[in-house]
């Protein structure tokens, strides 16, 4: 299993490649309120009916499940700061169930106690990847934030993004952290490819970007999933960062970094974290023109990956944004908008939840 890596004194996954374009993208700040234009929530369609709404419980993780009713929305976004969600377009969806939270330690232990799976972060690295690297050097790791306690330039991740050898998901930020004590949060280093063996277990899937946005915006069409102003009474409504990125976090929400799941009210689906916390895996192949050519029922993506940046990677949507987002930084929280990460790469911030087909 291939992970892309480069080699100065420490391995850096392509992920960090990857949020380095993503990040590099966005304002030190942003008030564009295009989001908030009346054409274009006035062309949002919500057949949602609360009363619908029931729960069910997966016949092999213990999640919790939201129906969540199809119909049509309006997905994307035409924030210029977000050139790969655009253009708007109409959007339906099909009936299904969400996990109503991020899939948690708790829940993936559970998964690795009956399958013994072994997470890529936790495998080898196999040397005929990376022959350039010393064999000494290979050791399996993953990409940690590490923040520096002084400013630095924003457009080096680099400053805040480690490789860590030993880190993975039971041990998130190194072999010195663990997740004891920690299983209502959401699981973290987990790449693409191990969170579908998660949901092929559960017998489930993973989202495809359009339910996850679909049920995001649960019926909205604002800024932010949840309005259009920042904080919600007086109060933040996600968990991102708050401060300066990324080294002095005024932690203004409660949490320095991961919370644990339901840490934040639901959104009007009944759906928690979707925003926020950490960056969640969809089904998608990541291209970033796809929105001028997708399908209007139930889109799956485009047939590969294309991220014109990085042709060579193999990329797939995450949604979201994690407790390191910020408007200093990172704005991809906001709605509509979308990132990205190569297959078998993993971090501290990103983890997933899964959905399920409706049973005809
Ligand atoms: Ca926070
Ligand atoms: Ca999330």
């Amino acid at each position: 299993m291939c992970r892309y890596i480069i080699f100065p004194k420490i391995v850096i996954f392509l992920f960090i490649i990857s949020i380095t374009k993503v990040y590099s993208q966005a304002p030190m700040n942003d008030t564009c309120e295009l989001c908030n234009k009346p054409s274009f929530r006035s062309l949002v369609t919500n057949s949602f009916n609360k009363n619908s709404t029931m729960n069910i419980t997966s016949a092999e993780d213990t999640a919790t499940m939201l129906l969540i009713k199809g119909g049509a929305f309006q997905m994307g976004t035409d924030d210029p700061h977000f050139s790969d969600a655009s253009p708007i377009h109409r959007v339906i969806v099909s009936d299904f169930y969400m996990d109503e939270h991020e899939v948690t330690n708790d829940q993936f232990e559970q998964f690795v106690n009956a399958t013994h799976y072994v997470t890529i972060a936790e495998r080898p690295l196999d040397p005929k990847d990376f022959p350039n690297v010393p064999v000494e050097q290979l050791k399996p790791g993953s990409a940690v934030f590490t923040p520096p306690n002084h400013p630095v330039d924003l457009k080096d991740p680099l400053q805040w993004w480690s490789y860590v050898v030993g880190a993975n998901w039971r041990h998130p930020k190194g072999p010195n952290s663990t997740i004891v004590g920690h299983g209502k949060e959401p699981v973290t280093q987990v790449c693409y490819l191990d969170a579908t063996a998660y949901a092929k277990w559960a017998g489930k899937r993973l989202p495809t970007e359009a339910e996850w946005e679909y049920a995001a915006r649960a019926g909205g069409s604002h800024k932010y999933y949840w309005g259009d102003s920042i904080l919600v009474n007086g109060k933040w409504a996600a968990n991102i960062f708050q401060g300066d990125f990324p080294y002095n976090n005024l932690v203004q929400d409660g949490y320095v970094d991961i919370a644990p799941v339901m840490s934040f009210p639901a959104n009007k689906w009944g759906i928690y974290d979707l925003d926020g916390n950490v960056w969640e895996w969809c089904s998608d192949y990541y291209s970033s023109n796809y929105y001028a050519v997708s399908d209007s029922l139930n889109p799956l993506g485009p047939n590969k990956s294309l991220d014109t940046e990085e042709p060579t990677a193999i990329k797939r949507v995450q949604r979201g944004g994690s407790f390191l987002c910020s408007d200093q930084y990172c704005i991809r929280y906001r709605a509509g908008s979308r990132g990205k990460g190569e297959e078998s790469s993993a971090s501290n911030n990103l983890g997933f939840r899964c959905v399920k087909d409706i049973s005809k």
